[in-house]
Order: C-alpha cells, then sequence, then structure tokens
C-alpha cells in the first residue's frame, strides 16, 4: 500500500448538483456551477468529486428517476458542459464519481412509454409486467410495489415510487443496454460509479411472497428474500467490474440496500465492486463507544471482505451530522466528528456543505417536496432537509443563485457560509481544510492500522494510528466537560490543535470538544 491511490486515500466529497451553484440562473445548480468552484475544492483538498444524478429527470424522485441515462438535464446543462467539468477536474487532480441508477428508470423513459404500448411491442419485457398483483411485495415509499396503468391493461412492478419503474435485468437486449451506459461516461471520463440499490436489479423469477417479521412501515414489515439479492447479481457485477479494468484506474462503489454483512463480502470479493458503503457509523449515536463499536464491525468485515473500509457521515438521504448531533449554531460537536472521520482508516465521504458545518433546513408541510416525506408526514419529512442550498455567502440565496433557489437556503447563512468561514482560522472549513492536508502529508493517517484505547473517561474517544515508523494519537473529547488523560509513556509531539503548541508531560488536561494530535517523537 506504499502509493496514493485516489479511491482508497483521497477523500470524496459528495455533490448534490441542483443544490450546489446556480449559474444559468433557474434556482437550481447545475454543471457549470460546480466547475467554476472547483478551485474552492481544491482549496479544501478532496480529491474526488461524486455527483448525485443530473440526468433528464421528471423529479418525482429529484434525479434519481431518470428518463435518459446518457444525457444532462437541460436545467443542468449539457454534455458538453460535463465535457468541461471532467477536463478542469482533471486538471487539477479531481476525480469524478458519477451515480448510476440502473435497477429503475423514469417511467417517462423511452424504454418504458414503449413497454406499456401493448405486449407485443419490441419492449414489451423490458419491465415486469403481471395481470395480476402476484405477491405481497412493498414499494420502499409507501403503498404496494404494483401499480395498474390503464394503457396496457397490467400492472408493473415499482421498488420505489410509481414513477420508477423497475427494468426487467433478466432480458439480455436490457442488460447490453445497461452496460453501454457505463461504457458511455466511462468513455466520457467518468473515474468511477456509485452503484444506487445495485443489490435489488434482479428479483425472485418465480416472483414469491416475501415472508413476514415485525416492523413499523409496510416495508419493514418482510424479509426482503425475493425482491432482491439474487444471484444473477453476481455476474453482472462481474461483467461491470471487467469493464472498469478496461481502463486505469477505475472505481465502483456500491450502495448495498439493506446491508448485511454477508451482502457486502458476497458483492465485493475479488473482480465484482472495489467498495461498499457502511451505515452503522453513519447512524451512530453521538457516544465514543457507540462509534468504536460501528469501526470495529466494519474492520473486522472490511478484513474479511479485503476492501479497504470508507467512513460516512451523512448523504442526501440523512439529516446532516450538524443536525443529528449539533446543539443549536455550536461547532463543538461537529469538529468532534469531523476530526473523526478523517483520521479513520478508511475513505473518508463528505457531503457538500459538511465542511461549514451546515444544519437542515426546516420546512411547513406545504414546503415539502420529497415522496417519502409527502407521504408519511409528519413521522417522516422527508430528505429535503439536507439538500438545501449551498451556503457560499451571506448574500440574497446565499451565494448560490440569482433567482429563488428550488429549496429555501438555511437562515442561518448570514452568518455561515464559505466566504465567512475561510476569513476565520477556528471555523469547521478551516478545521477541516487542515485536516485533509494533514491527512495527505502522514500515509499512516490514510492506511497505518487503528488501535482504539479501551479505557477511557466517559465521553473520551482516543485510537492509536500506526504504521511500521510512525504512530499517531488522535484524542477527542465528545463532552463539554474537562477530561484528564494519561498518554503513554513516550514523547509526544503536536501534530494538531486548535489550541495548543506543545504538551508537558504526559497528563494532559482536554478542554470542551477538542480535538487533539499528537505524533510520537
Ligand atoms: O436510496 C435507496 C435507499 O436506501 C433510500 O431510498 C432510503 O430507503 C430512503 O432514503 C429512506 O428515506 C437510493 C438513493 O440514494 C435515493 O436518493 C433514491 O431515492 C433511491 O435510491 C431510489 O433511487
Amino acid at each position: 500500500m506504499d502509493d496514493f491511490l485516489w479511491w482508497r486515500d483521497g477523500v470524496i466529497y459528495q455533490i448534490y448538483p441542483r443544490s450546489f451553484n446556480d449559474t444559468n440562473g433557474n434556482g437550481l445548480g447545475d454543471l457549470a456551477g460546480i466547475t467554476a468552484r472547483l478551485g474552492y475544492l481544491v482549496e479544501l483538498g478532496v480529491d474526488a468529486l461524486w455527483l448525485s444524478p443530473f440526468y433528464p429527470t421528471p423529479d418525482a424522485d429529484f434525479g434519481y428517476d431518470i428518463s435518459n441515462h446518457v444525457d444532462v438535464d437541460p436545467r443542468f446543462g449539457t454534455l458538453d458542459d460535463f465535457d468541461k467539468l471532467v477536463e478542469e477536474s482533471h486538471k487539477k487532480g479531481i476525480r469524478i464519481i458519477l451515480d448510476l441508477v440502473l435497477n429503475h428508470v423514469s417511467d417517462q423513459h423511452a424504454w418504458f412509454q414503449e413497454s406499456r404500448v401493448d405486449d407485443t411491442n419490441p419492449k414489451h419485457d423490458w419491465f415486469l409486467w403481471q395481470d395480476q398483483i402476484p405477491n405481497n411485495w412493498e414499494s420502499v415509499f409507501g403503498g404496494k410495489a404494483w401499480t395498474y396503468d390503464k394503457k396496457r391493461g397490467q400492472y408493473y412492478y415499482h421498488m420505489f415510487v410509481k414513477e420508477q419503474p423497475d427494468v426487467n435485468w433478466r432480458k439480455a437486449e436490457v442488460r447490453k443496454a445497461q452496460m453501454d451506459v457505463v461504457r458511455f461516461w466511462l468513455e466520457r471520463g467518468a473515474d468511477g460509479f456509485r452503484l444506487d440499490v445495485f443489490n435489488v436489479y434482479f428479483k425472485d423469477d418465480q416472483l414469491r411472497n416475501n415472508p413476514k417479521k415485525f416492523g413499523r412501515r409496510a416495508f419493514e414489515r418482510q424479509h426482503h428474500i425475493y425482491d432482491g439479492d439474487q444471484p444473477e447479481m453476481e455476474s453482472v457485477l462481474e461483467e461491470m467490474r471487467a469493464m472498469l479494468d478496461e481502463y486505469p484506474e477505475r472505481y465502483a462503489v456500491g450502495e448495498t440496500f439493506f446491508a448485511t454483512r454477508e451482502k457486502i463480502k458476497r458483492y465485493n470479493r475479488a473482480g465484482r465492486l472495489h467498495a461498499a458503503f457502511d451505515f452503522e457509523y453513519l447512524w451512530s449515536k453521538y457516544k465514543p463507544e457507540k462509534f468504536l463499536k460501528a469501526i470495529e464491525n466494519w474492520e473486522s468485515l472490511a478484513e474479511e471482505a479485503n476492501i479497504f473500509p470508507n467512513y460516512v457521515l451523512s448523504n442526501h438521504d440523512t439529516p446532516r451530522p450538524a443536525t443529528r448531533y449539533g446543539k443549536g449554531e455550536d461547532d463543538g460537536r461537529i469538529k468532534i466528528v469531523m476530526a473523526m472521520l478523517l483520521t479513520m482508516r478508511g475513505t473518508p465521504f463528505l457531503y457538500y456543505g459538511e465542511e461549514i458545518g451546515m444544519r437542515d433546513i426546516s420546512l411547513k408541510r406545504s414546503e415539502i417536496m420529497d415522496p417519502p416525506g409527502i407521504k408519511y408526514w409528519p413521522f417522516n419529512k422527508g430528505r429535503d432537509g439536507c439538500r438545501s442550498p449551498m451556503q457560499w455567502d451571506d448574500s440574497m440565496n446565499a451565494g448560490f443563485s440569482k433567482t429563488k433557489p428550488w429549496l429555501p437556503v438555511h437562515p442561518n447563512h448570514k452568518k455561515r457560509n464559505v466566504k465567512n468561514q475561510q476569513k476565520d482560522e477556528n471555523s469547521v472549513f478551516n478545521f477541516t481544510r487542515k485536516l485533509i492536508a494533514l491527512r495527505k502529508e502522514y500515509k499512516t493517517l490514510r492506511q497505518g492500522d487503528i488501535i482504539p484505547f479501551t479505557e477511557m473517561p466517559k465521553d473520551m474517544m482516543a485510537y492509536l494510528r500506526k504504521s511500521d515508523d510512525e504512530e499517531i494519537l488522535v484524542l477527542l473529547n465528545f463532552s463539554k466537560k474537562k477530561k484528564k488523560i494519561t498518554l503513554p509513556k513516550m514523547s509526544w509531539e503536536v501534530l494538531f490543535s486548535e489550541t495548543r503548541n506543545d504538551i508537558s508531560g504526559n497528563t494532559i488536561m482536554l478542554s470542551t470538544h477538542e480535538v487533539l494530535l499528537l505524533k510520537k517523537k
């Protein structure tokens, strides 16, 4: 593990394009907007961008319902804009990861439009059509997974909203057409892919009922053994991987739906995916022992699966860490989890705005756009909260757009914005930037072993990052209370601190939410 391999050793930054930067004045971010901010991303120090979908979409699931997989939605730009973004990013050493949504398409996609006409057209079996509802399968976003189409006079299957029909991956032509999509973007310079719910591409060929289990929502009251994770998936991953391997240093990370240890091992073995997400860490409570448990589980699983772990604190489907863990506008806890994320043995993923501690917006019921939010309000308010416009400055619309943005900007943008934080040495932005730079400088922080200290006072987390020739101790005070810590009896120097230049003796007092990195002399 000597060389810097971008997807393993780098920091990956997720952008939700419609919320990042609007340059064409339609209230939605666009690809040119990302290109315009590459300087900022270089300053932050990230190595790759994962772009959530920017393909043509009727927005039933805000981009995850795609009506053409090989184009750019005109609201977000053109294929030329995509080429420019790739070219400019590559010049700056930044890789581009695309979101591949191949389980379903939009009901406006030409394939579905053709398929629904009758049961004899050339694409009649490109989707899962049935005369009657054949089983108890439920949709993730509520309601039956089978919807009647009047035109065709049959039911079709959709795991997500009814505007997202699932394609029939068993059909050879479908499989080929999907692989052509992958090839299209590889040829256009994409460095990698995030595979949206890839493990549900295939469903049981006999469409059997899922067994029941105890749960809250209908979807959760079933064991999902027949509407996903079928053996056919393995050869698709192998085919995809072989295609990726025709190009240098390409990468695929899977969003394993209902991930289990077994599934991750199965889909990530040699010749399949490079990486998988682990959401135990993301969903951890703000407690060192919970995070440590998630780290321990992920470490052992990654070892068994022979993959490199990665760590995520949020994405476009979850509330932001600052919302889940933060208290008001205080950033103490945000710095703790950010420091933890950036000193893990595992590739860190940052979600746009996390580097300035953005909080979720809260919306009135009438403002909700996200389908699960509309359906389940007030039990589930949907995912709009974490998708608000990036806060660039204190101007109107936070410097995101000249017009009213598609979602409101957070009112805290007057203070909490990139421009202010760049000027403030103690901001979350500068804190994050410095830690990313340290991660780049010290191989031990990227690849060294992680050894947690188990005998720690309550709310204290400490771990050693260790390689043959270097040891770095990470100390994180999760609480507001001061913590007295006795360090291992060696000489230490300060590698990172917001307040200290040196330490004397082996007993130190950590202040409120202090982050301290020490290097063995
Ligand atoms: O997510 C799949 C998934 O796990 C979520 O739908 C999850 O169940 C939901 O966020 C809980 O509210 C992927 C995408 O990340 C998501 O944005 C899409 O909506 C979904 O697939 C369909 O493409």
